[in-house]
């Protein structure tokens, strides 16, 4: 499915209008670069609704063959999801090959994912979109064979096709089940720490700050949809806090079901933690619709509620005081600044998982002490005959551990 550099010429009908349908064709440029293709071509028709038919109207599809043949465009990129009808039109009027928005998203995702399970996830949402495809088709060529006998060769060969096909998605399915298991398992292990998930719009800094937060060294890179794979690492914070911090997968506007229902046990990274960041590209003209975009596609996967902190990145690039005017905690992943801050922001918010503590540890039990001694913070501390008595201010989840092991 990869694609060479091509020459696309992007099509878009429906009500979208002013600076959102500025914003939603930067975008599909973004993604078509992405996917490594120029955008040498842009039609836009104002329509309620998409034509059914063609997806563009009669009249826009003619111009949109001249335009091709005069840019020496070979692809042809659907601003949003076609139906197998309005694609067949496409192509038949234009003779290009049509590619629809989650077509092009399924292909840079390939191109990015490296581990296996987000191989796996990728094939998966890609079969998902091929087969009710197939199946349309399918329908077509029946109708096309008249009735009765219909059982021609192009649709027993259909036939054999679809079977195939659910039977491969089956088997990712069971393979990713496995994955699955074995990420819910290292879960519980983890239990223990919070969770906390760097979220937001594609290219906006996470990985960057991800690596900005645990001093792992290096960064992000500059593409769309760069980290496919999530990354864990341990978050140190101050007051002896420990969370673990997850990069996730960018954010773009509507992205399309298939992606979202095979990443799911990657977003449910998301679903599952304790604080959000919502890292934005305070850097760009658009930063409050790509926010936009966050929230709706956070709601999708049902992780809107969760408690989060507004990071501003990128503000090495603006003026100081566009900078302190960010509704947020303000940083560069980049260069440092406001790195600490958010760190204590972080502690700040994580504090409201602490409790205040008593334990009296026999002295029998140094491994217990040096637990409190290394996840909280020692308020009052007296020693024993045989046993030492600490205050301590705590995560809940070493409280109740420590608890247990004492008492249990
Ligand atoms: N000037 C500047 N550039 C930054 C900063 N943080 C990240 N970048 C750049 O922005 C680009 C994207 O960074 P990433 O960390 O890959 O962004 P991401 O959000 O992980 O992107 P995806 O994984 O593709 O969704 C890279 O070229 C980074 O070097 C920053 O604070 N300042
Ligand atoms: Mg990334």
């Amino acid at each position: 499915m990869a694609l060479l550099p091509e020459r696309a010429l992007t099509v878009y009908a429906g009500p979208r209008r002013g600076a959102d349908l500025a914003f939603y064709l930067e975008e599909l440029r973004g993604l078509c670069e992405a996917a490594g293709a120029e955008v040498v071509g842009e039609i836009v028709q104002n329509l309620p609704l998409p034509d059914p038919r063609g997806y563009l109207g009669t009249g826009k599809l003619v111009e949109a063959a001249q335009d091709a043949a005069e840019l020496g465009a070979s692809l042809l990129v659907a601003a949003e999801s076609l139906s197998s009808r309005q694609e067949r039109e496409l192509e038949r009027q234009t003779k290009l090959k049509i590619v629809d928005r989650t077509a092009l998203i399924l292909d840079i995702f390939a191109q990015r994912a490296l581990s296996q399970e987000g191989k796996l996830q990728v094939e998966l949402a890609q079969l998902s979109y091929l087969l009710p495809r197939l199946r349309r088709s399918a329908g077509s060529l029946s109708r096309l064979g008249g009735g009765i006998g219909t059982r021609g060769p192009g649709e027993s060969k259909l036939e054999t096709d679809r079977r195939r096909l659910r039977q491969r998605i089956a088997d990712l399915e069971q393979r990713l089940a496995a994955v699955e298991r074995q990420r819910s398992v290292s879960r519980q292990e983890r239990r223990d720490l919070p969770r906390i998930a760097l979220v937001g719009y594609t290219n906006a800094g996470k990985s960057t700050l991800l690596h900005a937060l645990t001093q792992g060294g290096g960064g992000g890179e500059d593409r769309l949809f760069a980290t496919l794979d999530p990354l864990t690492r341990q978050l140190h914070l101050p007051g002896r806090q420990e969370a673990l911090l997850t990069d996730t997968v960018g954010f773009v506007q509507d992205l399309p079901t298939e992606l979202v229902a095979a990443f799911r046990a990657t977003l449910e990274e998301t679903v599952f933690a304790d604080l959000l960041l919502h890292v934005v590209d305070a850097s760009h003209s658009e930063w409050a619709r790509q926010m936009d975009a966050v929230q709706a596609t956070l709601a999708a996967i049902g992780a809107a509620e969760l408690p989060q902190i507004e990071v501003f990145n990128k503000v090495d690039r603006l003026a100081a005081s566009a900078a302190a005017a960010m509704p947020g905690v303000a940083v560069s992943a980049r260069d440092g600044a406001g790195i600490e801050q958010l760190r204590a922001a972080i502690a700040d918010r994580l504090r409201e998982r602490r409790v205040q503590r008593e334990f009296i540890i026999p002295l029998s039990r140094g491994d217990l002490l040096a637990q409190v001694r290394a996840h909280g913070e020692i308020l009052a501390e007296e020693a024993g005959e045989t046993e030492i008595r600490v205050e301590t201010l705590i995560d809940r989840a070493w409280a109740g551990r420590i608890a247990a092991e004492l008492h249990g």
